[in-house]
């Protein structure tokens, strides 16, 4: 059975997406979590992941590192990860590439960090671009495809990418469009992602970096498991 190395659940967003996307195809794995200790885990985790980064998936000995390249083995194994339609697979792989190598600036603001409710403050001229663009394609995938997924009436591995994206959503408040909020709420309150979160909320190791880099633009509303 494959492994999926993931990093901890409170921050790890790249390690999120394929977890979710097969927790919500069924398909089966080992997870193992690998967790971050300190800044630099370069050395320990260039042990399993050639990149030093997760998540990876190991398979009968070889190994997957980087997120979009394990989406995209998961998709030589089962054809649901990307949508069925030749215009709906377009636009999901378009989205999904569009997130992996896009929305810095709302991942620098705004990083992933399950147990904590902030409250955005302060946006720069970029942050909101990001936001703008990220409602603009939802939006566009929700009324091409007419929901509630992103490209219809199935998970597919645009949703996966999305899915730490909703995490920010709810945990800064981040202002969107009633649809695109609606969107976010229908990831969050799927049954991987609730678990997934629990999981996180439940860990209790802290980085300082991401913690330190959240408090930056917003105020802390509520938080689980941390000071
Ligand atoms: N492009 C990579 C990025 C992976 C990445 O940056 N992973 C972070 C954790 S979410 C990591 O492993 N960082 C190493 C560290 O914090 O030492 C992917 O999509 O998998």
């Amino acid at each position: 059975m494959a492994t999926l190395i993931i990093g901890n659940k409170n921050y790890s967003s790249w390690s999120l997406r394929p977890w979710v996307l097969m927790k919500m195809l069924e398909m089966p794995f080992e997870e193992r979590l690998e967790r971050f200790q300190g800044p630099d885990n370069y050395d320990r985790f260039r042990q399993f992941s050639p990149s030093g980064k997760v998540p990876c998936l190991i398979e009968d000995g070889v190994t997957i590192w980087d997120s979009l390249a394990v989406v995209e083995r998961l998709a030589e194994i089962d054809t649901r990860v990307w949508p069925e339609t030749l215009a709906a697979r377009a636009f999901a792989r378009s989205v999904a590439c569009e997130i992996h190598s896009g929305f810095m600036a709302l991942r620098t603001a705004c990083p992933m960090i399950c147990r904590t409710q902030f409250k955005f403050q302060s946006a720069s001229a970029e942050v909101d671009r990001d936001l703008a663009r990220l409602d603009e394609l939802l939006q566009q995938g929700l009324e091409n495809f007419g929901g509630p997924f992103l490209t219809g009436d199935r998970f597919t591995a645009a949703d996966a990418f999305l899915c730490p994206i909703a995490v920010r959503v709810s945990g800064f408040q981040l202002h969107l469009s009633s649809s695109s909020l609606n969107y976010c709420k229908t990831l969050l309150a799927l049954e991987p992602m609730q678990r997934w979160i629990l999981e996180a909320k439940a860990e209790p190791w802290v980085d300082d970096l991401e913690e330190m880099a959240a408090r930056r633009n917003a105020v802390v509303i509520s938080a689980d498991n941390t000071d």
